[in-house]
């Protein structure tokens, strides 16, 4: 089954409006492929959304870059899916790593949340990916496994849902999985949801890579059969941003 390529621009926490709008007005202006053959989902901060949305062209969409893992109410500070459903928001990133670690969000939580936002409507851009040391251990796959089998375990629908495999050790550090990495691991997924979940979604679920895509490296992690688009951090703020986006054709 084909699976459409995808490529998302994370922002993170950067950002002022006039920056922002800049960088609008920079994706508005560029030719790249059409909707039918690349999917692209931009996530400013909560506070840019809607500016984003109201400014950008109709064939880019936007995400947030997280959401409450249940029901909106006396949780100070957070934002609900329902919230993010009312302002017409398509898409939710969860268990970016950086809130995993510096967040403390357990795999189950992030299983929950997936489930709760999909339950919304919401699409989810669903991370994973090992640390350094896990690498190092020879434990990539056991733990991307189980960090996936705790969306599993809530998620029957995987329709809305995108994984995104980005290895803590080439976040922001210039330090790129090789295309063979990425292939290695995002294959392996692809047979861990074939075995655990079924062929069909296995088949069509889009598998995309995240950690210090760039411009340069974008070309050849595309081309990787199981590598079905990205996750931009950094290069997503750059005009190199809309090169990746081409990388698809
Ligand atoms: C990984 C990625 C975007 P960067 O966090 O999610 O960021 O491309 O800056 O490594």
């Amino acid at each position: 089954m084909a699976r459409k390529f995808f490529v998302g621009g994370n922002w993170k926490c950067n950002g002022t409006t006039e920056e922002v709008k800049k960088i609008v007005t920079k994706l508005n202006e560029a030719e790249v492929p059409s909707e039918d053959v690349v999917e692209v989902v931009v996530s400013p901060p909560f506070v840019f959304l809607t500016l984003v949305k109201s400014l950008l062209r109709s064939d880019f969409h936007v995400a947030a870059q997280n959401c409450w893992v249940r029901k909106g109410g006396a949780f100070t500070g957070e934002v609900s899916a329902e919230m993010l459903v009312n302002l017409n928001i398509p898409w939710v990133v969860i268990g970016h790593s950086e809130r995993r670690a510096l967040l403390n969000e357990s795999n189950e939580f992030v299983g929950d949340k997936v489930a709760y936002a999909l339950s919304q409507g919401l699409k989810v851009i669903a991370c994973i990916g090992e640390t350094l040391e896990q690498r190092e251990s020879g434990s990539t796959m056991t733990v991307v496994a189980a960090q996936t089998k705790a969306i599993a375990d809530k998620v029957t629908n995987w329709e809305n849902v995108v994984l995104a495999y980005e290895p803590v050790w080439a976040i922001g550090t210039g330090k790129v999985a090789t295309p063979a990495q990425a292939q290695e691991v995002h294959c392996e997924l692809r047979k861990w949801l074939h075995d655990n979940v079924g062929a069909g979604v296995a088949a069509s679920t889009r598998i995309i890579y995240g950690g210090s895509v760039n411009g340069a490296n974008c070309k050849e992690l595309a081309a990787q059969p199981d590598v079905d688009g990205f996750l931009v951090g950094g290069a997503s703020l750059k005009p190199e941003f809309i090169d990746i986006i081409k990388a698809a054709t």
